[in-house]
């Protein structure tokens, strides 16, 4: 009989230095959604691997920020609870900083996480990312040097999440520290993330990388209906309906955008993930409502799904 080994690693970092596109990497398949705005990810999700008795649970939590609102205090519980129970941790830099290299220079949060590292003691392994950008290669050894000199990580992985450049050694060291336990999940899931979850959280990725940078964080999607029916050839289509809250009526305008034609680019994008995430065909349908100060209501925080605790 196989015995199985299991691993937990949550991946933590300040927004924007490839978390959730690591994540997507080594899982194979794009479970997190990814742009080029700070706090794209709300909540814990989870990123399932299962390669032969090897199970691989990733958490990716949201980049660590200083919470203006409900919403943002949660998102830094969502951290902060990653980085429970679990066998090690992966603090994710960014290759090309944008402050100068010297220890004085250090992002105040990638300090915090350090010091929460060394608290609880965690195993850690130190990922730097998006190297494909760095022109001279010997600034990594530099990064190696810094970051070293602030805490002892157990490894050091220069990788790039763009051309995966790196992402096995990152799996190979992950893989150090399962242990002999059952699998948490199906061998065959990807995600503790539901259907629902996955398509709400499909179009926000839509939104956010075709606004401006004002508008994002007042967004939330509610999927209100989700079935599946045939088409007249017989052919299973999934029907999506979904309401895109915003914060302002002007916002309700540039997201609908002129003759209708954003909404509509953002639903033709949607559906396309959609579709290659389900593998089957889909019908989307966006609305857009008004809902001023949803950020500080606790109701519609629950809502939508973005709560501390989900269960
Ligand atoms: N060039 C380059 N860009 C990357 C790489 N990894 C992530 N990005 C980009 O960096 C931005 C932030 O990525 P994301 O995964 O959302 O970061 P997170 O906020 O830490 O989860 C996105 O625009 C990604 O496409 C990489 O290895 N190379
Ligand atoms: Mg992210």
């Amino acid at each position: 009989m196989m015995s199985e080994k299991s691993v937990f690693v949550t991946i933590v970092g300040r927004s924007n230095v490839g978390k959730s596109s690591i994540m997507n990497k080594m899982l194979g398949q794009k479970i997190a959604i990814v742009s080029n705005k700070p706090q794209t990810t709300r909540t814990r999700i989870m990123g399932v691997l299962t390669k032969g008795e090897s199970q691989f649970v990733f958490i990716d939590t949201p980049g660590l920020h200083k919470p203006k609102n409900l919403l943002g205090e949660n998102m830094m519980k969502a951290v902060k609870d990653g980085m429970a129970d679990v066998d090690a941790v992966v603090l994710v830099v960014d290759a090309k900083p944008h402050f100068t290299v010297d220890a004085d220079n250090i992002p105040s949060a990638e300090l915090e996480l350090i010091d929460r590292i060394k608290e609880r003691k965690l195993p850690a392994i130190l990922a730097i990312n998006k190297i494909d950008l760095l022109v001279n290669k010997e600034e990594i050894l530099k990064l190696i040097t810094l970051y070293s000199s602030l805490h002892n990580f157990d490894a050091v992985v220069p990788l790039s999440a763009k051309t995966g450049n790196g992402i096995d050694i990152l799996l190979s060291e992950i893989k150090s520290y399962e242990k002999d336990a059952p699998h948490f999940f199906p061998d065959d899931e990807i995600t503790d993330q539901s259907e629902k979850v996955m398509v709400a959280e499909i179009i926000r990725e839509k939104l956010l990388r075709s606004l401006a940078k004002e508008i994002p964080h007042g967004i939330a999607v509610d999927i209100e209906k989700f079935y599946e029916t045939d088409t007249s050839k017989g052919e299973p289509i999934l029907n999506v309906e979904a309401v895109v809250f915003c914060e302002k009526d002007s916002h309700k305008g540039i997201i609908i955008g002129k003759g209708g034609q954003g909404l509509k680019n953002i639903g033709s994008k949607a559906r396309e993930d959609i579709e290659r995430f389900f593998g089957i065909r889909a019908n989307v349908k966006i609305w857009v409502k008004v809902k001023e100060g949803w950020r500080n209501n606790r109701g519609m925080i629950h809502a939508f799904g973005l709560d501390i605790d989900k269960n």
